[in-house]
C-alpha cells in the first residue's frame, strides 16, 4: 500500500525553523508508515498513485493527550450552580462534582459507555485528531474502573483512532469510602490497578493530587504500585491549589504533570530535570473561571516541553475541541500558535510516552491531518471553525 501526497506545505514539527516547515513538499507513505518527506522535486520515483493536495497544509495528526471521554450523565446543573456562586470545590465536598458522574457512570453498562462516548470521539476526529488518551476515574470500584477502560479500548475497534488508556482510580474518594481515603487506596485503587493491568488495559497510571482528592503520600503509594507493575505515571497536579504533586511526579520520572495553574518556578525546574511534560488544559481554566495562570514563561525558561489537551470531561472541561484548546492557550496564556501545535503533536506524543508519532518523520506512523489552510498558525487563530480536509490514519486516506 503506497500513497504519494504532493503539492502541499508540510509542517513536520521535527526540522529546524518554525513548525519544521517545508513548502512545495511531498510525502511518500508505504505500509502505514512515512517513507519519505521533503521537497517535491526530490521525491523518490515510485509507482504510487499521486494525490494532488492543491497547496493544502499537512501536519502530523493531532494528539489529545488528556481526556476523560468515557462517562455517564452530564453536569449542566452544576454549571448553573457555579454561575450562581457555588465553587467547584464546594459542590465536590457536598457530594456533587466527580462523585455525581461516578453514580451516572456506574449505572451505565459498557455498551452504554461506548455509545455515549462515540459522539464526543467523533467531534475530536473531525478536527484531525488520531491519537487520544482516555482516563478511567469515574468508576472508583474495581468492576466499574475496568468497565470504563474496556469501553475506552473498544472505541479503537469502532473508529480509525489510536487509544491510550490511563488508570485514574485515584481521582476522587467514592462516597462509600468518605473520610477513609487511605483505605480506598489500599482496598480498591491498588487492587483494581493490578486487575486492570492483568487484563492489559493500562498504558499509564494517573492521579488527582488535590485537597478534594488525594495528598502526595496517598498518590505516592499508587505510584509505587505502578512502578512495581512497570507502568509509567502522570499526575493532575497543582490545579486548584499547590499540593506538591509536581515535585512528586517529577521525582518519579512522570511522563507529564497536568493542569499546573498553581505550579511554581521550582516546580518547572524539577520538571525540566526529569523531562516531565507540562500538559496545559485551558478548557478547565476557562470553565472554572480560574484566574491563576500556569507559569508558561517558567516552563519556557527552563526548557519544559508543553502539551495542550482538551481535558474533555463532564465537570471542569466539557469541551471536545482540540483546536479550541489551542486557541484558548494562545489567547489566555499567550502561548504561541507554534507552541500549541507542538503541544498537540510532538509534545503530546511525549506526554504519552510515544515515539512513533507527532512529527512528519521517516519511519513514523503515517497519521496525518490535511487542512484547508495555507499556514499552520491558522490552526490556533479561528474560533468555532474547522478547516480539516481529510486525515491519513495508519497509512490510509480517510475522506
Ligand atoms: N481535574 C479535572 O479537571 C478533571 N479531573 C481532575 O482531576 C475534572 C473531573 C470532573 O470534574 O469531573
Ligand atoms: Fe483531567
Amino acid at each position: 500500500m503506497q500513497i504519494l501526497l504532493h503539492n502541499l506545505t508540510a509542517a513536520t514539527m521535527s526540522l529546524d525553523g518554525p513548525y519544521g516547515l517545508i513548502e512545495d513538499a511531498a510525502i511518500f507513505i508505504e505500509d502505514g508508515k512515512i517513507a519519505w518527506v521533503g521537497h517535491q522535486m526530490d521525491a523518490p520515483k515510485n509507482s504510487a498513485e499521486p494525490i494532488d493536495l492543491e497547496g493544502r497544509t499537512v501536519t502530523p495528526a493531532l494528539i489529545d493527550c488528556h481526556t476523560h471521554l468515557i462517562y455517564g450523565g452530564n453536569r449542566a446543573k452544576e454549571f448553573e450552580m457555579r454561575l450562581l456562586g457555588a465553587s467547584y470545590e464546594e459542590i465536590a465536598r457536598a457530594g456533587g462534582g466527580i462523585n455525581s458522574t461516578v453514580s451516572a457512570t456506574r449505572n451505565a453498562n459498557e455498551d452504554e459507555l461506548v455509545a455515549l462516548a462515540l459522539p464526543r470521539l467523533d467531534a475530536l476526529l473531525a478536527e484531525g485528531v488520531s491519537t487520544i488518551e482516555i482516563k478511567s476515574g469515574y468508576g472508583l470500584s474495581l468492576e466499574s474502573e475496568l468497565s470504563m477502560l474496556r469501553a475506552a479500548r473498544r472505541l479503537a475497534t469502532l473508529r480509525p483512532v489510536r487509544i491510550k488508556t490511563s488508570f485514574l482510580a485515584a481521582h476522587a474518594v467514592p462516597k462509600e469510602y468518605i473520610d477513609r481515603a487511605d483505605a480506598y487506596i489500599d482496598e480498591v485503587c491498588i487492587p483494581a490497578l493490578a486487575a486492570a493491568h492483568e487484563e492489559g488495559l493500562v498504558d499509564a497510571v494517573d492521579g488527582f493530587c488535590e485537597g478534594i482528592a488525594f495528598n502526595t503520600a496517598q498518590i505516592s503509594r499508587v505510584f509505587d504500585a505502578a512502578h512495581n507493575l512497570g507502568l509509567p505515571v502522570k499526575l493532575h497536579a497543582e490545579q486548584l491549589s499547590h499540593m506538591g504533586g509536581t515535585q512528586l511526579a517529577s521525582s518519579r520520572g512522570a511522563l507529564s504533570a497536568d493542569h499546573l495553574e498553581y505550579a511554581t518556578e521550582e516546580d518547572a525546574k524539577a520538571m525540566a530535570e526529569s523531562g516531565t511534560v507540562a500538559t496545559i488544559l485551558p478548557g478547565a481554566y476557562y470553565t472554572l473561571r480560574e484566574t491563576k495562570q500556569p507559569p508558561i514563561q517558567a516552563f519556557r525558561t527552563h526548557g519544559v516541553d508543553m502539551a495542550v489537551a482538551t481535558d474533555a470531561n463532564p465537570g471542569s472541561s466539557p469541551m471536545c475541541s482540540l483546536l479550541l484548546a489551542k486557541n484558548m492557550a494562545c489567547t489566555m496564556f499567550k502561548m504561541t500558535p507554534e507552541e500549541t501545535l507542538r503541544g498537540a503533536t510532538i509534545n503530546a506524543a511525549r506526554a504519552l510516552g510515544l515515539t512513533d508519532c507527532g512529527t512528519l518523520t521517516k519511519g513514523n506512523r503515517a497519521d496525518l491531518a490535511i487542512w484547508n489552510i495555507s499556514h499552520p498558525s491558522e490552526l490556533a487563530y479561528r474560533i468555532g471553525f474547522n478547516p480539516l480536509h481529510s486525515r491519513v490514519f495508519n497509512g490510509k486516506h480517510i475522506l
